[in-house]
C-alpha cells in the first residue's frame, strides 16, 4: 500500500457550497473512514485498530465519551465514521522526526496552518528549543527533565501550571494531579473548563452530582428525549443508534436546535444493510430551530405550562410525592414560573408560542423524559441558569432515579469525566486534598489555582513561568488566540506531551520542549512486569481498561504516566515521600492508591478487569437521593435572560464542522453541511444577509464587540444558510480570535463561544488578527 504524501496547506479558494445533506451516517461514512485510515496508516494498521475499538478488552475510542453498552451486545465493529478518522490520525506512520523539525525553522512553522502541521505525522523524539534558537533540536529525556526540575525549582508553585486534555487517562491523571500538588499549586485547569463546566456548576448544588444520571439502558425505557444544544451526527455518532434504537421503540426525539443539522434530522446506520443502503430512519420526530441562547426562556416556558396543566388537572403533572420528600424551594419555583412574558419568550427563542405548547404537551404527557444536552448550553453568559431550568424541569415530574429518564449531559473527549474524577480540578475538594495528603504524606496546597480562561489571563499578566499541558493544544482552545500567543511567548518554559505538532508548540516559551507520547492505540509494554493497561470512565461513570496493541512509530515515546513520574523525580528528588518509580513501572500500584483515595473505587483492579469494567455510584440514579449540602434536590429560580444583539449585529456561535477533532482537522469537508474545501466562513440566513444589505459568497472580515472594546478576523466567506434567523455560525478555532476573554458562562467561567455579538464589513487590508494571515 503506498503512502500518500502529507497533505498541501489550505487554498480558501477551493470553497464549494452544496446544499446541506438531510441524513447522516450510512454507506459514504464508511467509505470517507477507511479512506482516511489508508492514507495515513495502511492496511494492516487501519484493520487491527478498527476491530479493537470499543471492545471488551480493547482500545476505548479516542473520538468521544458516549459509552458502550455494558448489558447488550457490542456490534463486530462499535466504531463510526469520525471514530475511525480519529484513529487514523493517531495511527499514522507519517513522522515528524528530528530530521523534519531540522528542515523547518520555527519561524516558517509559524507561518503553517494547524492543519498543515497536523499532517506532518507523529513525533519521534524529544525536542527542546532555547530562546534565541532557530530549530528545535532532540534532546534526551533525562536532559529534558532536568530542564524541567530547573525551571520549576527556580521560581515558585503558583507561577507554575499544569493543563490537561481530556484524552489523559484515569492513571495518568491521578498521577499528575499528584505532581501539581505535591509541588504545591492547584493550577491545574483542564479542557473541561472550556465544555461542559457549566453543567458541574448547574448540577453540583442542585442534585448533589456533576454528572449525567442516565444509563445507556435507560434509553430503551425513556418515552420522550431531549436533544438540546448538540450535534451528535458528527461529534457523537454513536448516539444516533441508540436514538434509532429508542424511536424504534416508541420513543419520541425532540431537537432544539438553531442549525437543522442533518444527524438529527435522519440517520442511515452504516452497521445495518438497511441503513448502509436504503433510506435510512428519522431520528428526531420534532425539531425546535431556536435562536442561540434562547433555551432558558424556552424551558422556562415549559415550565410555565406544566404548572399551568397541573393546576387544571391537578396530580397529572407534578410528581407532588417526589418533589415534597426530596426536594427544596419548589414554591419559589413554582410562583417565578406562574406567569409569563410570551413576547419576550417568542423574541428569546424565535419559536411560536403554539410551537412551544405542543412540546410542552409531550411533556406533560411523558412519565420519563431524558434530556440531553451538549455545548450548545454550556458556553453563554447565562448557561448555569439555563441548565438549572432544565433541572428544575426534570426535578418537576420526579424524572431522576426510574427507568428512561434523568439529565445526560453529553461529554466531549473521551476521558474528560473521568479525568475530573481522578482530581484533575483547580477548585479541589477539602474531602480529596486530605485524603491525598493522608494516603502520601504530603501537604497540598489549599488555595485555589487557575481554571482555563484564568490562564489566559495569567499568561497576559506575566504571571506564569512554567505551563506544562498533558496533551491538547492550549493556544488554539482558549479565547483571545492573539493576546494568548503573545503572552505564551513570554513564558519561562512551556512543556508539551503530545502525539504531534501543534500550533501551542510553535508560539511556545522562552525555552519550548516536546515530550513525545504514546497514544492509545500504542502497545505500553516496556515495563518489568509486562504489558500495561489504562483505565477511562464514560459519559455514563462507567469505568473500564484501555489497552492498545500497535507497535509505535518510535522506540523513543514514553507513556503518559512514565513521563509523569520521571518528571515528578526530577522535580521533587529522589527522597520524595511518594513512590513515582513504583507507580510508573506497574500502574496496578497507581490504581491501588485510587482505591483508597477516591470514594467509588474500592477494589479498583479487580473491579476494572471484570469484563464490562464497573459503574461508579450515582445517588440519584441509584437511590433517588441527592448529595447536596441540605441533602436534598434544589429547585432554583432564574430571571428571563437572552442575547439580544446591538443593531447591525448578529449573535456568532462556534462550532466544529464534520472533518474535526476540535483543533485538529482530518479533513476539509464538512459533508452534511454541505461546506467543503475550506474553514473560514460564516453560516449566515438568507433574510438577514438581505437585510444587512451583503450577498451569498461575499468576503468579509468579522468585528466582535464586547464591554466596548472591538476583535477583528479577516477574509471569512459569507455562505447562505438556513440557521435561525439572527444567528450566524462559524468554525473554532478560526474564530476564537474574536472572543473576548471576559465572555464567559457568569458562574462557571466557561468561554461564550456561543455567544459573541459580530458584524461584517466589506474585506480590506485593515489589520486583524494575525492567526488569519497565515491562512
Ligand atoms: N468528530 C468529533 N467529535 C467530537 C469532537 C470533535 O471536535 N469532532 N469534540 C469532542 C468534544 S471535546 C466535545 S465538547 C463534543 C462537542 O459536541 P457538540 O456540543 O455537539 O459540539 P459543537 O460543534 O460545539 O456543536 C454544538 C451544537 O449546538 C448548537 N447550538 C449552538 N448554540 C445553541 C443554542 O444557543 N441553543 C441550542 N439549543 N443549540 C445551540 C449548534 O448548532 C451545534 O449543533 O464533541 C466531542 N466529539
Ligand atoms: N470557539 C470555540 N472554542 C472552543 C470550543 C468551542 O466549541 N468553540 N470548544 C472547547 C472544548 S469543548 C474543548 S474540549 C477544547 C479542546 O481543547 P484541547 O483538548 O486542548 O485540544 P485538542 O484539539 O483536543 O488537542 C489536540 C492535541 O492533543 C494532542 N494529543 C492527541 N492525542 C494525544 C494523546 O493520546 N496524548 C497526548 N499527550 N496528547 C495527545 C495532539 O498533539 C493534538 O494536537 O476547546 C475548546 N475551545
Ligand atoms: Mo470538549
Amino acid at each position: 500500500m503506498k503512502r500518500s504524501a502529507p497533505v498541501e496547506d489550505i487554498n480558501e479558494d477551493d470553497l464549494r457550497v452544496h446544499e446541506p445533506k438531510t441524513s447522516a451516517a450510512g454507506v459514504k461514512a464508511v467509505l470517507v473512514a477507511m479512506d482516511r485510515g489508508l492514507s495515513q496508516a495502511g492496511v494492516s494498521r487501519t484493520v487491527r485498530s478498527m476491530l479493537r475499538v470499543n471492545q471488551r478488552h480493547g482500545v476505548d475510542c479516542p473520538g468521544c465519551a458516549w459509552p458502550e453498552s455494558i448489558t447488550g451486545a457490542r456490534k463486530p465493529a462499535e466504531f463510526c465514521e469520525n471514530g475511525a478518522k480519529a484513529l487514523a490520525e493517531e495511527n499514522t506512520t507519517r513522522t515528524a522526526d528530528p530530521a523534519w523539525w531540522a528542515a523547518h525553522p520555527i519561524d516558517e512553522l509559524r507561518g503553517k496552518t494547524e492543519y498543515w502541521l497536523g499532517n506532518q505525522g507523529r513525533i519521534t523524539e524529544p525536542m527542546m528549543i532555547r530562546e534565541g534558537e532557530t530549530h528545535y533540536a532532540p534532546v534526551t529525556w533525562a536532559e529534558a527533565f532536568s530542564t524541567i526540575a530547573g525551571h520549576v525549582n527556580a521560581t515558585t508553585p503558583e507561577r507554575c501550571v499544569f493543563y490537561t486534555s481530556g484524552r489523559t487517562a484515569n492513571e495518568t491523571a491521578f498521577l499528575y494531579q499528584l505532581l501539581a500538588r505535591s509541588i504545591g499549586t492547584n493550577n491545574l485547569p483542564d479542557c473541561s473548563n472550556m465544555c461542559h463546566e457549566s453543567s458541574g456548576t448547574a448540577m453540583n448544588p442542585t442534585i448533589g452530582i456533576g454528572k449525567g444520571t442516565v444509563s445507556l439502558e435507560d434509553f430503551d425505557h425513556a418515552e420522550l428525549i431531549f436533544v438540546v444544544g448538540q450535534n451528535p451526527g458528527t461529534n457523537h455518532p454513536r448516539m444516533l443508534s441508540a436514538l434509532a434504537d429508542a424511536r424504534r421503540r416508541g420513543a419520541t426525539v425532540v431537537a432544539v436546535n438553531p442549525l437543522p443539522e442533518a444527524g438529527l434530522l435522519n440517520f442511515k446506520d452504516p452497521q445495518s444493510l438497511m441503513g448502509a443502503v436504503g433510506n435510512g430512519e428519522t431520528i428526531a420526530d420534532e425539531f425546535l430551530q431556536i435562536k442561540v441562547g434562547g433555551d432558558l426562556a424556552l424551558f422556562q416556558a415549559f415550565g410555565h405550562l406544566l404548572l399551568r396543566e397541573e393546576e387544571r388537572v391537578p396530580g397529572s403533572v407534578v410528581d407532588r410525592a417526589f418533589v415534597d420528600a426530596q426536594t427544596d424551594g419548589f414554591e419559589a419555583y413554582a410562583e417565578a414560573r406562574r406567569g409569563i412574558d410570551w413576547d419576550a419568550t417568542e423574541e428569546a427563542t424565535g419559536l411560536s408560542r403554539l410551537e412551544i405548547a405542543k412540546i410542552a404537551g409531550l411533556l406533560a404527557k411523558s412519565k420519563a423524559t431524558i434530556v440531553c444536552w451538549a455545548l450548545g448550553l454550556t458556553q453563554q453568559p447565562h448557561s448555569v441558569n439555563t441548565l438549572r431550568e432544565i433541572i428544575n424541569l426534570l426535578l418537576l415530574q420526579g424524572n431522576f432515579g426510574k427507568p428512561g429518564a434523568g439529565a445526560c449531559p453529553v461529554r466531549g473527549h473521551s476521558n474528560v469525566q473521568g479525568d475530573r474524577t481522578m482530581g484533575i480540578w483547580e477548585k479541589p475538594s477539602e474531602r480529596l486534598l486530605a485524603a491525598l495528603d493522608a494516603e502520601f504524606g504530603i501537604a497540598s496546597p489549599r488555595a485555589h489555582g487557575y481554571d482555563s480562561t484564568e490562564t489566559v489571563k495569567a499568561f497576559e499578566d506575566g504571571d506564569v513561568d512554567v505551563f506544562v499541558s498533558m496533551g491538547g493544544n492550549f493556544s488554539l482552545a482558549c479565547s483571545d488566540t492573539e493576546a494568548l500567543e503573545a503572552g505564551m511567548r513570554r513564558a519561562g518554559l512551556t512543556v508539551h506531551i503530545s502525539t504531534k505538532p501543534n500550533r501551542s508548540h510553535v508560539v511556545h516559551g522562552k525555552t519550548s520542549i516536546i515530550l513525545p507520547t504514546l497514544g492509545r492505540t500504542d502497545r505500553d509494554d516496556k515495563h518489568p512486569g509486562g504489558p500495561q493497561f489504562l483505565s477511562v470512565e464514560d459519559s455514563m461513570s462507567v469505568v473500564h481498561t484501555t489497552q492498545g496493541r500497535l507497535a509505535p512509530v518510535s522506540d523513543h515515546l514514553l507513556a503518559e504516566p512514565v513521563i509523569v513520574a520521571r518528571m515528578a523525580r526530577a522535580v521533587l528528588g529522589e527522597d520524595h515521600p511518594v513512590d513515582w518509580k513504583g507507580m510508573a513501572e506497574d500502574y496496578d500500584a497507581i490504581r491501588d492508591h485510587v482505591s483508597r483515595v477516591l470514594p467509588g473505587f474500592e477494589d479498583f483492579n479487580r473491579r476494572v478487569r471484570s469484563k464490562n469494567g464497573f459503574v461508579l455510584p450515582n445517588p440519584p440514579r441509584d437511590t433517588r437521593t441527592f448529595a447536596t449540602d441540605i441533602g436534598k434536590a434544589r429547585f432554583t429560580v432564574s430571571p428571563l435572560e437572552f442575547l439580544t444583539p446591538p443593531e447591525g449585529h448578529l449573535v456568532l456561535q462556534t462550532l466544529r464542522s464534520h472533518d474535526q477533532y476540535n483543533t485538529t482537522f482530518y479533513g476539509l469537508d464538512d459533508r452534511y453541511r454541505g461546506i467543503s474545501g475550506g474553514r473560514r466562513v460564516v453560516l449566515v440566513h438568507p433574510e438577514d444577509l438581505r437585510a444587512l444589505g451583503l450577498a451569498d459568497r461575499e468576503l468579509v472580515d468579522v468585528i466582535s464587540t464586547f464591554g466596548g472594546t472591538e476583535r477583528r478576523a479577516n477574509r471569512f466567506r459569507l455562505v447562505s444558510y438556513p440557521t435561525a434567523r439572527g444567528c450566524a455560525a462559524a468554525y473554532f478555532p478560526e474564530a476564537n480570535a474574536l472572543v473576548h476573554r471576559g465572555l464567559v458562562a457568569r458562574e462557571s467561567n466557561t468561554p461564550g463561544y456561543k455567544a459573541m455579538m459580530v458584524r461584517f464589513v466589506p474585506h480590506s487590508q485593515e489589520p486583524g488578527s494575525t492567526f488569519d494571515e497565515r491562512r
